[in-house]
C-alpha cells in the first residue's frame, strides 16, 4: 500500500525527455482504430530512429507540421499541427514498400520499415466480411473452446460426435445456446469465476483490508461490492458502461450466484447523487485515494482500469495548456513530470471531494474536503477546482467525467479488449484488427453495450474459431 501511495505522488519520466509526449496521443486521436492504438499507444519508433532523429515516415511529416512556424514547436503547437500533417502524407509511401502510409497505419504495419508490410491471405484477409468469415473458421474447434472458456469443461467424445453430425446452421445455433447456458454457470459469473478474473486488475483486492465476507486483519472496505457491480454490468444484456456510471449498487446472493440491483448497501456511504459506479465505491476511495489530498492515483487507476489508458506508460496523454498548476506543491511542474501531469492533474481534480481514509468521514463525498482536511498541504490547495478534463474535454465533476469516459471509444475498445484477451488469448493482433474493430463498433452501435451480445460476435470471429 505504501508503494502505491508513493507512486500516486508524481509520475515523472526518468532520463532525458524523448520524443514529443503528445505524439502518440495525437496519432491515436487521428487513427483511433489503428492496431498500434488499440489497448496501447504506438512506440516512439513509429516516427523516430532514436529520438529526436526521425525515420523516413517522421521525416515526411516534418514539413507539414505548422510550416513557417519557429522551431522547436511547443507541445501545444505540435499537437494542433499533427493531425493535418498525418493526413497530408497518407497517400505517400515513406519506406517505398509499395504500400501507402495510410494502409500501413490501418493494417498495423510500420510505415518506415520496408520489411514490415501487410500480408495478404488470399480471399480470407481481414476486412472482407469480418463477422462471417468462414475461410478458416472451424466450428468444431470453436465448440471445444466455447465449452472450455465459458463452462470450464471439455466436451465429451459423445458431444463432439453429436456436434459434428449437425448442419452448419445447427452447429452455429448450438454454439449460441451453449454460450448462453455456460454464462449462467458459477464458472462464468460466480465468486472468483471468469468475470471476477477480468475485474481483478480493476479492483486490485487486498485481502488484509477486506471488510465483510472473508474479512481481513484490518477491515476497511468490502470490495465484493465492486465485483458485484462489475459482474452485473457484464451480464444479462445490461449496459456495460454502468460499471462507471451506476448510481445504484448490486447485491450478490449465492448458491446459485445472483446479482440484484439495490439503491443502497450498508457497506457503502457515497450518496446517490455523487455516485459514479465503481469509481466511487468504498473500496476505490479507501484503496486508491487513501490519505492523499489530490487523488491522482484514483484518477490514474480509473483511466487505466476502465478506459485502458496507462499514464505511467505515457498512454492517453492530452496535455491541457497551463497545467499542471501544482496546487498541492508536489513539484510536478519539473520538466520530467509536467509531460504526464499536464494530463493527470486535470484528470484528478474531479476527485477532489471524494475522501479516502479518515475515520467517520472515510469513503464519502465531502464538500470542501480539501479545505476541511488538507489545508496544511500547501497555501494554494483550496484553489484546486472540482472541474477538470478528460480526453482534453472539460468536465464539471466526476459524474460528467464518468459519463464522457463511458461513452468514449476508449471504453468500448478497452471492454472488448478484456474479453479478447480472455477468449482469444492475447490482445488483438494486426491480422485480427478488422474483426476486432467490427466487434467493438457493434458492441457500441448495435448491441447497446451488451457484453452478452458482443460475446456471440467474438465466438464467430476467425480469431476465435480458426485453429
Ligand atoms: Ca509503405
Ligand atoms: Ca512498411
Amino acid at each position: 500500500m505504501l508503494r502505491r501511495l508513493i507512486l500516486g505522488a508524481a509520475v515523472c519520466l526518468s532520463g532525458e525527455v524523448l520524443a514529443k509526449p503528445p505524439g502518440p496521443g495525437g496519432f491515436c486521436a487521428t487513427y483511433p482504430s489503428a492496431p498500434a492504438c488499440i489497448g496501447q499507444q504506438p512506440a516512439c519508433t513509429l516516427c523516430h530512429t532514436a529520438p529526436p532523429q526521425r525515420n523516413p515516415y517522421g521525416a515526411s511529416l516534418e514539413p507539414h507540421l505548422a510550416p513557417g512556424a519557429a522551431r522547436p514547436l511547443s507541445d501545444g503547437d505540435f499537437s494542433l499541427a499533427l493531425p493535418s500533417a498525418l493526413r497530408a502524407v497518407e497517400a505517400e509511401d515513406a519506406d517505398g514498400d509499395g504500400v501507402s502510409n495510410l494502409e500501413e497505419v490501418q493494417r498495423g504495419t510500420l510505415p518506415a520499415d520496408p520489411s514490415s508490410r501487410p500480408v495478404d491471405t488470399g480471399g480470407c484477409g481481414p476486412g472482407q466480411n469480418p463477422q462471417y468469415d468462414v475461410c478458416r473458421y472451424d466450428a468444431r474447434f470453436a465448440y471445444r473452446r466455447v465449452l472450455l472458456d465459458f463452462c470450464g469443461l471439455s466436451p465429451t467424445y459423445a458431444q463432439l460426435k453429436a456436434f459434428a453430425a449437425l448442419s452448419a446452421g445447427g452447429q452455429q445455433a448450438l454454439l449460441d445456446s451453449e454460450l448462453d447456458r455456460c454464462t449462467t454457470t458459477e464458472f462464468w459469473r460466480g465468486k472468483n469465476g471468469q468475470l471476477w478474473k477480468l475485474a481483478h486488475p480493476k479492483i486490485r483486492p487486498v485481502g488484509s483490508l477486506k471488510e465483510g465476507e472473508d474479512r481481513g486483519a484490518i477491515p476497511l472496505a468490502d470490495y465484493y461490492d465492486d465485483y458485484a457491480l462489475y459482474a452485473y454490468a457484464q451480464l444479462d444484456d445490461h449496459d456495460a458502461r454502468e460499471v462507471m456510471t451506476a448510481r445504484y449498487f448490486v447485491r450478490r446472493q449465492t448458491q446459485p450466484t445472483r446479482y440484484t440491483r439495490v439503491e443502497s448497501l450498508p457497506s457503502q456511504s457515497v450518496e446517490s447523487s455523487r455516485r459514479a459506479g465503481n469509481l466511487t465505491s468504498a473500496w476505490s476511495l479507501i484503496s486508491f485515494v487513501m490519505f492523499t489530498a489530490l487523488p491522482r492515483n484514483a484518477a490514474a487507476q480509473s483511466y487505466r482500469a476502465y478506459l485502458g489508458l496507462d499514464i505511467a506508460k505515457q498512454e492517453g496523454l492530452h496535455s491541457i495548456p497551463g497545467e499542471p498548476r501544482d496546487y498541492d506543491a508536489k513539484g510536478v511542474q519539473a520538466p520530467a513530470c509536467a509531460a504526464c501531469h499536464a494530463t493527470l492533474d486535470p484528470l484528478s481534480y474531479p476527485f477532489r471531494n471524494y475522501n479516502g481514509i479518515a475515520g467517520a468521514a472515510s469513503a464519502r463525498y465531502v464538500p470542501n474536503r480539501l479545505e476541511l482536511f488538507f489545508s496544511d498541504v500547501s497555501p494554494t490547495i483550496s484553489q484546486t477546482p472540482e472541474a477538470g478534463y478528460l480526453f482534453g474535454r472539460p468536465v464539471r465533476d466526476l459524474l460528467e467525467w464518468a459519463e464522457v469516459g463511458a461513452d468514449s471509444d476508449a471504453f468500448a475498445i478497452s471492454a472488448v479488449t478484456d474479453y479478447w484477451k480472455l477468449l482469444v488469448g492475447h490482445a488483438p493482433s494486426a491480422e485480427e484488427n478488422a474483426e476486432f474493430v467490427a466487434t467493438w463498433r457493434r458492441f457500441r452501435d448495435t448491441h447497446g453495450y451488451s457484453v452478452q451480445r458482443m460475446l456471440h460476435d467474438v465466438i464467430r470471429t476467425e480469431a476465435y474459431g480458426a485453429p
